[in-house]
């Protein structure tokens, strides 16, 4: 551990209100890439509630030059400073406090605090970089207002934003000029921001619901000025679906988004200055895929919602951090449901959870969405507050409709509106706005790990009735840690439905919500004429694993039945599980593999079917992913699934070779790229067609490939053939490769792309293709966008990276070691990767087990990794 970072845990009992506020701040950057003088000026009143004088402002890699209070300066002993903070005693009641530090932008490669990319100023606060800025009470329960000035060079900068509105700007002589930005909103520091550079605007207006202009400007390097429309649209599709949806108005005058390369996260919501990863601003159809088009949409929605579940209102500490992320991640889902297809975005959002956030809520890392304790909060930005928050968001509005959810939430505007307050608050106006208890509610706060629900049917032919009995358990979870013992049922809100077992008609009357609050309850619905098939946990209403015994057939009547797009698509996942994973263990056992007779005609049945459309269809003809399958396995077996699941593919690739062929040239003679959404899920259905004709290998095939290759005119398609030709073994796999780069090296997001294709390849060279890869010149340790692409897109390849003689254990190792110093949290994320090894079995479990060793062994590790190596070898 370095001599500056503090490995101590942080408690979420222990929180304490700050003995002081902070009304309002002045900032002032005299911005250099070496030494930028930061000037602050805090205007700070005691907290009465709290006794103390005392004042302990957070700072790190700070270069104190001076302090005062109310204009007096202090010599060096009357305040005392560490590498964390600085201490002031014995201050009066109401004072301003001014420092003076320097820092040095070009040498933070953090990408925390204020930093430089591509040659421009940017910062990133949330969580805890605020304090990498100038000493200050960094914690979001503080709010104030800001006035920034910044002055820089005319050439370097000509451009220099912060939150709010500009209110001033002059020359300062010798070829430096002066801005002033003033945030009329009281705001947590984690909100700061400033850009600074040589950037271009794309510009737009929105006109709110009340008739005010908001500018709208979108900010990046000169040369991506043409990619900007699509975001722009976004922003606009966002701010009136807000206004619709939850009637929230935009409160400033003016939104800018800017795109930069260098970025641990996707992007941040900083008032009316939001920073985006490039990655998440820039689009056109040549260079962007129709997925990446459509991740645009929802992260500039994310971002804009926050503006109101975040900013207007915000988190009291960190722990509580899901009460903004959960609920903002609900309402992108809702927005991105409304624009697209509801059906399709559910089933996105509910396989992601089950292959992201299920194998981290049942690993070392599990934790309640609201957490107990954190080494760094960095850690903690994860699948479980996120994605898992969002489900539990979503129960309430499953529970109370959407009116009642609309009431809830209004309720905490009204309450809470300019202030940091906690889940329980947020819970609180949920339940009084509609007079319900959700006393019990809070287990899902405190408690983790995915629950069990386990259903089982009776029919009582002589009374005609049916009943459901539900039951609910926590599987064990291994370390201990808080809310993974003692753990009581939460409430369950199980959407159910009838379907009559003869036509397979709904029956409507008996649709509706069962509501578990207890371990086990039976619920009875009487007046059937005959056993229905029941579909139960309809639209994934609850985050837990359904277990329910169903034969092949009913899954399949299902499939073919079901009303609920959801569970449509589950019986068919369940279906193709059960037999897969019975397969991998023919595998083992050294059986013979074959397609079953149901599985065949189910697949048969969903290619034929023309009343869904096209994504749909996409979705249902695609197998479960082998990281999802391998949760199914007592002990994961990489090599025996890939195996199965590569034997299906190809089967089903030779068994309907006709039917797909005949799709994909129809599918291909759409004519020229169009960006509605009819033409976006004929693509999706056409790449995963043609993904089950590449299983053939056949030389038509590979023309066919190679044709979609050459003659492509958008991004989806182009990539989607370069992944297909990257996985065999022909002259056109590296002719492909070698033409994709020389088209496009001068496009980093594009070059990301040709090393994550080559990254989640399945051929048996794939670790040393990684390993060359990383000796490229393009492979960048410093840019997060970069090592993901290849590194974290390995980490997913399961069958690569879990090669069995641990060469892709050791490569990650490798790695994360190198990057550890520079970058935390990215190097704190890649390692997170080897979670999940008690899954494996014993030689690979070893293998990791010496490598995280290795890590933690490591002088001076960061204590971002130590945090997560840590509790995974504990
Ligand atoms: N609040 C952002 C996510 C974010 C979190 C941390 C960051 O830096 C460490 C950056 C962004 C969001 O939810 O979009
Ligand atoms: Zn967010």
């Amino acid at each position: 551990m370095t001599a500056t970072q503090s490995v101590q845990a942080v408690y979420r009992s222990d929180y304490q209100p700050p003995t002081y506020w902070i009304d309002n701040v002045e900032l002032e950057f005299d911005l250099d890439p070496r030494e930028t003088l930061v000037t602050a000026r805090i205007a700070v009143r005691r907290n009465a509630d709290q006794a103390s004088h005392t004042l302990e402002l957070a700072g790190q890699h700070l270069q104190l030059q001076s302090v005062s209070v109310d204009g007096t300066p202090l010599s060096a002993n009357e305040y005392s400073i560490s590498n964390e903070s600085l201490t002031l005693t014995e201050l009066p009641e109401t004072c301003v406090i001014e420092t003076q530090v320097l820092v040095s932008p070009v040498s933070n490669k953090t990408l925390s605090g204020l930093y430089q990319t591509s040659g421009n100023y940017c910062t990133q606060c949330e969580a805890v970089g605020f304090r990498r800025i100038t000493y200050f009470l960094d914690r979001p329960d503080v709010m104030a207002t800001y006035r920034v000035t910044l002055r820089a060079d005319k050439k370097t900068c000509p451009v220099m934003l912060s939150n709010g509105n500009r209110i001033a700007q002059r020359d300062l002589g010798d070829d430096r000029h002066e801005v002033v930005w003033e945030d009329p909103f009281p705001k947590p520091s984690y909100l700061f921001a400033l850009v600074a550079g040589n950037l271009k605007c794309h510009r737009g207006t929105f006109t709110t619901a009340s008739g005010r202009e908001v500018a709208l400007e979108i900010w990046v390097e000169p040369q991506n000025i043409d990619k900007c429309e699509h975001a722009l649209v976004s922003l606009q599709k966002s701010m009136k679906w807000d206004e619709d949806v939850f009637g929230l108005e935009y409160d400033l005058d003016i939104y800018m988004i800017v795109a930069v390369n260098d970025f641990n996260m996707g992007a941040m919501e900083n008032k009316g200055l939001n920073v985006f990863n490039s990655k998440y601003v820039l689009a056109l159809p040549e260079t962007a895929t129709d997925e990446d088009y459509m991740l645009i949409e929802a992260v500039i929605a994310h971002e804009y919602f926050h503006n109101w579940t975040g900013n207007r209102v915000t988190c009291r500490d960190w722990f509580q951090l899901t009460l903004k992320e959960g609920l903002t991640v609900f309402r992108d889902q809702q927005f991105t449901a409304d624009q697209t297809s509801a059906a399709v975005k559910r089933i996105d959002d509910v396989s992601g959870l089950r292959a992201g956030q299920f194998v981290e809520d049942s690993g070392p890392m599990a934790h309640p969405i609201r957490p107990e304790s954190y080494i760094s909060m960095d850690n903690f930005y994860t699948a479980t507050v996120y994605r898992k928050g969002a489900e539990i968001v979503r129960m309430y509005h499953t529970m109370l409709g959407p009116e009642g959810f609309r009431r809830g939430l209004d309720l905490y505007f009204q309450r809470h509106d300019n202030s940091a307050v906690t889940c329980d608050d947020f819970r609180a106006a949920m339940a009084d706005a509609n007079d319900m208890n959700f006393d019990r509610f809070d287990r899902w706060y405190s408690q983790a790990g995915t629950p069990e629900l386990f259903v089982s049917e009776h029919w009582d032919a002589d009374k005609s009735e049916f009943s459901l009995t539900l039951q609910q358990a926590y599987p064990s979870l291994s370390g201990g840690n808080p809310g993974t013992t003692h753990r009581k049922p939460v409430p369950l809100p199980v959407r159910v439905g009838l379907l009559d077992a003869n036509s397979g008609d709904e029956l409507n009357e008996h649709s509706r919500v069962l509501q578990l609050e207890t371990e086990s309850e039976t619920f009875t619905f009487s007046g059937l004429n005959a056993k229905p098939i029941a579909s139960v946990l309809r639209g994934f209403s609850a985050p837990v694993r359904l277990r329910m015994d169903r034969s092949d057939a009913e899954l399949a009547f299902l499939m073919a039945h079901d009303t609920d797009a959801l569970n449509r698509w589950d019986a068919g996942q369940t279906l193709a599980a059960k037999l897969l994973l019975q397969s991998a263990k023919d595998v083992s056992d050294g059986v013979e593999l074959k397609l079953s007779e149901h599985f065949r005609s189910a697949f048969a049945r969903v290619l034929q079917d023309d009343a869904v459309d096209e994504a749909f269809k996409a979705l249902a003809l695609t197998l479960p992913r082998e990281s999802v399958l391998g949760q199914e396995m007592d002990v994961i077996d990489p090599d025996a699934l890939h195996t199965a699941r590569e034997f299906f593919r190809s089967r089903l690739g030779e068994v309907f070779y006709t039917e797909f062929m005949a799709m994909y040239h129809a599918l291909a003679a759409d004519g020229a790229y169009q960006n509605d959404q009819t033409s976006i899920n004929r693509r999706r259905l056409k790449n995963v067609v043609l993904g089950y004709l590449a299983t053939q290998h056949s030389d038509e095939v590979i023309a066919l490939i190679r044709n979609q290759f050459e003659r492509a005119d958008n991004m989806t398609d182009k990539q989607a053939a370069l992944s297909l030709l990257a996985d065999l073994d022909t002259p056109d796999r590296e002719q492909a490769l070698a033409a994709f780069y020389d088209q496009y090296h001068h496009d980093p997001l594009v070059i990301d792309k040709w090393f994550a294709v080559q990254a989640g390849s399945q051929r048996a060279d794939g670790i040393e293709q990684v390993r060359q890869l990383t000796e490229h010149q393009d492979f960048c340790m410093e840019n997060p966008n970069r090592v993901r692409s290849l590194l974290g897109a390995f980490t997913q390849n399961q069958v690569r990276f879990h090669q069995a003689d641990g060469a892709g254990y050791q490569l990650l190792a490798d790695y994360v070691l190198q990057i550890e110093a520079a970058n935390p949290q990215l190097a704190a994320r890649l390692v997170a990767a080897f979670n999940s090894y008690r899954r494996f079995d014993a030689s690979r479990q070893a293998i990791i087990r010496g490598e995280l060793k290795r890590i933690a062994d490591h002088p001076g590790l960061c204590k971002d990794v130590h945090e997560i190596v840590q509790r995974a070898l504990s």
